[in-house]
């Protein structure tokens, strides 16, 4: 769905056909054509060079010579996070240590975490679709960029960072937290694009006002948001909060980092995958068979060029669906992610994704667009909590409190679920640093 903004500042203007890489211009039967040439190369690589792969090919019966098609593909086994964690650290790594340039790691917090590897031609190919994604964007060389990814082990900061110097573009290496300044920064430093993930963006508009500043009024006109689900909603929250055109960039550690696929301001439907180096498939979350284009299930995608950490069908768990190329016709794009399999909710036997009430609650004018799930136990049932906040700023107003009882109703008739919607005094959610936390589970200590 396109979003359009109310007339304000002016809007950046899409690439021209020759800004494009050549793959973006490429014809459907073209670009296919490069993808199979590419899985034949990727399969034998990862057979050649990592020991998992090669175990579990053989024991799948499949030859990497056997790849003619590209619907070839789905005879590969998958690919799991538990599949990289058993074989932590570098054990499915397919080039030797000397050659790798750069090490990033998720954060682990549920488990082992998991660590990938770039060659330093991994990390220019990252690059250059880093500044596919940004230039997609409407961003130009010679614009400044402010990136609030967070630098570090996480992909967000670094990747984003290469892709703005590729680009040509001024990068401002803001990483994570100290807000106040960030705002400050925003304010005498007058970049016209912000880089950071959807929550903290609202964190550094509250962040602007409480400075005195109108988030309206700065030189800021396209936010590259990403690295969590959020909804169309709360782009257009933040496109009007902001005066900015907010566009998705989707990403993944595990595939390569930022800018696996990316929307085009132009239309602003859901990010293009850049198919001439990731091949994208959807499947049927619980028995894995592929789904046909523009049926909903979980993302799988196989790197097609990836040299240090090849992946062969990894299962993102993100859940959307594959529609067809609009801006990059013959590129296919992913519908806006409603969350991972993960994040779901199954309460009273009714599943729910936190993006599902962000809408409602984003939809409720006397609310603010903070909240949090809380999952408790009562007696032998799950029961939630919808916390949220007044968006007056003041503690118990009446507005919101009716605005808060309707919630209970919406849920109910657009989920189908009974929660229960608690307002809170202003402030007292937890405000986003980076990733936000969107469930609180207390369900072992109710
Ligand atoms: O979040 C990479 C990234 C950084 C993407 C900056 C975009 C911008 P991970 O930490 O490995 O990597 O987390 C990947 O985040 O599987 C999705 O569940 C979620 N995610 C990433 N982008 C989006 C998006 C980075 N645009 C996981 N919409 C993915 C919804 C997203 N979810």
């Amino acid at each position: 769905m396109s979003t359009d903004r109310p007339a304000g500042k002016a809007r950046f203007a899409p690439p021209a056909q020759e800004e494009l890489d050549p793959a973006e211009r490429m014809g459907r039967d073209e670009l296919e054509a490069l993808q199979l040439e590419r899985l034949r190369d990727v399969v034998t690589h990862a057979y050649q060079h990592v020991a998992p792969y090669r175990v579990k090919l053989d024991a799948a019966g499949v030859s990497p010579a056997e790849i003619r098609s590209l619907d070839d593909v789905h005879r590969l086994p998958f690919t799991t996070k538990e599949d990289l964690r058993v074989t932590y650290p570098f054990g499915m790594f397919a080039v030797p240590m000397e050659r790798i340039a750069r090490i990033h790691a998720s954060s682990g917090t549920t488990g082992r975490p998991t660590v990938v590897g770039y060659t330093s031609a991994d990390l220019d190919t990252w690059a250059s679709l880093m500044a596919r994604s940004l230039r997609a964007a409407g961003v130009r060389p010679g614009m400044m960029v402010h990136n609030a990814y967070g630098y570090g082990l996480f992909t967000g900061g670094l990747g984003a960072h290469a892709g703005i110097e590729a680009l040509g573009a001024t990068v401002v290496p803001a990483s994570g937290g100290q807000t106040a300044r960030q705002a400050q920064m925003i304010e005498d430093f007058a970049p016209q694009v912000v880089l950071c993930t959807p929550t903290y963006l609202l964190t550094l508009a509250d962040a602007l006002e409480e400075r005195g500043v109108d988030p309206r009024s700065t030189n800021l006109r396209v936010a590259v948001l990403g690295a969590e689900p959020w909804t169309n909603e709360m782009r257009e929250e933040l496109e009007t909060r902001l005066d900015l055109d907010a566009v998705d960039i989707y990403g993944l550690s595990e595939v390569m980092g930022p800018g696996v696929g990316s929307e085009c301001i132009d239309t602003k439907d859901g990010p293009h995958l850049w198919e001439d180096h990731f091949l994208p498939e959807v499947v049927d979350p619980v028995t894995g068979e592929p789904v046909p284009d523009g049926e909903r299930g979980e993302l799988v995608l196989t790197t097609l060029t990836k040299e240090a950490f090849p992946v062969l069908r990894y299962r993102t768990r993100d859940l959307t669906r594959l529609l067809p190329g609009t801006a990059r016709p013959a590129m296919r794009r992913i519908e806006k992610i409603t969350g991972r399999s993960d994040d779901m909710i199954i309460l009273r036997g009714v599943n729910l994704f936190p993006t599902q009430v962000e809408e409602l609650v984003l939809a409720a004018p006397g609310l603010a667009p903070h909240y949090l799930l809380e999952l408790t136990r009562r007696g032998k049932l799950d029961h939630l909590t919808v916390c949220v906040e007044p968006s007056s700023g003041r503690p118990a107003d009446p507005d919101a409190a009716a605005e808060a009882e309707a919630l209970v109703r919406r849920v109910k008739d657009s989920i189908g679920v009974s929660v229960e919607v608690r307002l809170e005094e202003p402030g007292a959610l937890p405000r986003s640093e980076g990733k936000l936390q969107r469930v609180r589970d207390l369900r072992a200590s109710t």
